[in-house]
């Protein structure tokens, strides 16, 4: 039996059921793909059920406001993609009738769309043999031709094996059980071979050492960053900012702060952030607590302290609000906070 066959017949008996699956809707298929990049499918389901409850259409997200998508994203990280979804159905409302173009020089130029999620949405939608090569791909490619390094080179070699195995009508499903194999058999450590469709086929279990295939990456030690933010008080309600829309975390909500620098007081560090980014001086009352939380590139260990001002943050610095503990819901903040929450739930708010 040819690869394809091997892998299509595993797939309609082994696939995941997940509730992006079983359509051809191309919205759809495009948010979960969005969704998914750098996120565990665990993770995504919840979110994506509750967003498509909101935001049934691609029209719907267009006509949102970015604020409303963000409070919806909330907690799923890597805040571009629904900046980047939501600028996209802008263009498509605008420039293509509000229908997702199906051809890949319009689907690959919009905002937030790389190789692999213009490949993997016209391959399930749209039913076009363009493979689809994510992480889960890239090992399960690695292992079955044998490279052990991910150059161009050998790139190149994948895709055009992928092109030559990828079935005609089935292009999507043929992707998506390449995918499944990496996710559910194919294991970076300890892959599931005998279970494996494809390891008659496959140079790296054939070589009875799987697991060299490919070269392990050496983790980078990410560096820690210390963090200073204060709860600034005035009267029952306090202070918080929107982040520049551009940059990390962009468009959410937070305490006014930053790092610290090499040296610097902590006190010293607050007082400066806040007055660089709101224009108030701030009397520092105590420490609420401190959280460690961690991002892609680096982490972050967070000193909050409860602050007092009488004055008015600067209109040009930042967009501030002032508001009541039981309005954070009403905006998006990052992870980060929200275990600040918990800390100020459990305390209580007020100093
Ligand atoms: P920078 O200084 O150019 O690297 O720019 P930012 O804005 O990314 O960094 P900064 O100085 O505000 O550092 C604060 C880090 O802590 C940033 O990675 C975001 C994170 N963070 C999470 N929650 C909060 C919060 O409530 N306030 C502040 N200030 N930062 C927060």
């Amino acid at each position: 039996m040819s690869v394809t066959t091997l892998v299509l017949d595993w797939f309609d008996d082994s696939k995941r059921e997940l509730p992006f699956r079983n359509t051809t809707n191309p919205y759809l298929i495009w948010l979960s793909e969005i969704m998914l990049q750098q996120t565990q499918v665990k993770t995504v389901i919840p979110y994506y059920k509750k967003w498509i409850k909101k935001y049934p259409s691609i029209q719907s997200v267009a006509n949102a406001r970015q604020s409303e998508l963000l409070k919806c994203w909330e907690g799923l990280g890597y805040y571009a993609r629904c900046r980047n979804f939501h600028e996209s159905a802008r263009i498509i409302l605008k420039n293509h009738d509000g229908i997702i173009p199906s051809n890949w020089e319009e689907f690959r130029s919009l905002p937030g769309v790389g190789d692999y999620t213009a490949a993997a949405v016209l391959s399930i939608a749209f039913k076009q043999p363009i493979p689809a090569i994510d992480g889960n791909a890239r090992r399960v490619m690695a292992r079955v031709l044998g490279l052990r390094k991910f150059s161009k080179r050998n790139m190149s070699i994948m895709k055009s094996t992928l092109c030559k195995w990828i079935h005609e009508t089935r292009p999507g499903d043929f992707n998506q059980a390449i995918m499944d194999i990496g996710a559910c058999i194919c294991f970076p450590t300890n892959p599931d071979c005998m279970s494996c469709p494809i390891n008659n086929y496959c140079k790296a279990f054939i070589s009875g050492n799987p697991v060299r295939y490919p070269l392990k990456k050496k983790h980078k030690k990410i560096p820690n960053h210390t963090v200073v933010a204060g709860i600034i008080w005035r009267r029952n309600q306090f202070l918080i900012q929107k982040r520049y829309t551009n940059g990390m975390l962009g468009g959410l909500w937070e305490f006014p702060g930053g790092k610290v620098e090499p040296g610097e007081p902590l006190i010293d560090a607050l007082k400066r952030e806040i007055k660089e980014e709101c224009g108030i001086r701030t009397k520092i009352i105590k420490q609420v607590g401190f959280i460690n939380h961690a991002y892609s590139h680096f982490s972050i260990t967070l000193y909050l302290y409860h602050c007092k001002t009488k004055g008015e943050p600067l209109a040009q610095k930042r967009t501030h609000k002032w508001i009541t503990p039981g309005e954070i819901e009403k905006y998006a903040f990052p992870k980060a906070n929200h275990k600040l929450f918990a800390i100020l739930n459990n305390y209580g708010w007020y100093i």
